[in-house]
């Protein structure tokens, strides 16, 4: 059993456990064993670690298409998740859902989707559910900040507000939607615009650090519980790959090579690599686990594909 000297070592440890599975994918991609696309969360891994970290049984995230992190953060199955990935049987969705719609409802995550804002509602529509059930359980809604383009995401600032519901808006902001700034695409600040709906706004300049994320969200949660209404939280951030794929797309000219040497320059994953040494050897024999069983599983059976669709 892994042990820690205290928690910024096991967030550490979380994220560094997400980069190896992410690096590893990234390796065995050009081998074609991954049926899908993937839009890796390399360099973010410490939003999902520190979002998650004050979380308890009950409640409930809602990601991306790029929640390879927040999955592993909640603590969905490493093996089922590569076993989506393969596309087989075993895998989390039944291998007919790939990397973008990860689900693991037993740990909380909630599920993930392609279609850029569209799990913001249904966050939405959790929380509505746990304050009206009295649960106490309060939802994350996860999204990057081109998703706050979506028409959608102010209906649901706009009703959560109303509603005054246990909901945590945190954005991934990278920055970066596609090949385009945010600057280019936005003429609204992030926080002043939640506040314009009455939602208390915070901003974490320092996405790469697991306990800043942390405090945030273990404040906002706290105020979720007690009925204070729903929070924004904007986390600065940085992907490293490329928008989808397993490259770094510094050819495309939109961003340079700089522009990621200046964000990995406080990437603790790499400057406290030392230290981190000693857990390296255990997540490389669960990665080569996950995988062996992936590549051993069955792939789905003809009945499965109109399986859970209508
Ligand atoms: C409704 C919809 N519009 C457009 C797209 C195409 N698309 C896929 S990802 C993406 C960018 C989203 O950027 P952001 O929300 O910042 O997330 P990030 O990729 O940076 O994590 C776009 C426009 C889509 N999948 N869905
Ligand atoms: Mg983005």
């Amino acid at each position: 059993m892994t042990t820690f000297a205290d928690e910024r070592e096991r967030l550490l440890y979380q994220a560094l456990r997400i980069r190896r599975v992410e690096e590893h994918i990234a390796r065995i991609y050009p081998s074609d064993c991954i049926q899908s696309p993937v839009h890796l969360s390399l360099g973010q891994e410490a939003v999902a670690v520190g979002a998650c970290a004050p979380l308890r049984a009950g409640d409930r995230v809602f990601g991306t298409y790029r929640s390879h992190a927040f999955y592993l953060a909640c603590g969905g199955s490493l093996r089922e998740m590569m076993a989506e990935l393969f596309g087989k049987a075993t895998g989390c969705a039944g291998g007919k859902a790939g990397s973008m719609h990860l689900t693991a409802p037993e740990v909380g995550f909630m599920g993930s989707s392609a279609v850029v804002a569209s799990t913001i509602p249904n966050a939405v529509g959790a929380a509505l559910a746990a304050q009206r059930l009295g649960t106490g359980a309060i939802t994350l809604a996860v999204f990057g900040d081109g998703a706050t383009e979506e028409g959608v995401y102010h209906e649901s600032l706009n009703f959560a507000a109303l509603h005054r519901l246990p909901v945590l808006f945190l954005c991934e902001n990278n920055g970066l939607a596609v090949h385009s700034h945010r600057a280019s695409r936005q003429s609204y600040d992030l926080m002043h615009h939640a506040r314009g709906f009455g939602i208390t706004a915070e901003h974490c300049a320092s996405g790469f650090d697991p306990m800043a994320v942390r405090a945030l969200v273990e404040m906002a949660a706290q105020a979720l519980r007690a009925g204070a209404g729903p929070r924004f939280i904007e986390c600065a951030t940085y992907r490293y790959a490329e928008h989808v794929g397993i490259g770094d797309d510094h050819d495309v000219g939109y961003r340079s090579p700089a522009d990621c040497a200046a964000w990995r320059a406080h990437d603790p994953l790499i400057l406290e690599a030392a230290r981190l040494e000693r857990f390296e050897a255990a997540i490389a024999a669960e990665i080569a686990d996950a995988v062996t069983f992936a590549a051993a599983s069955p792939w789905p059976e003809p009945d499965a594909l109109l399986r859970d669709v209508a």
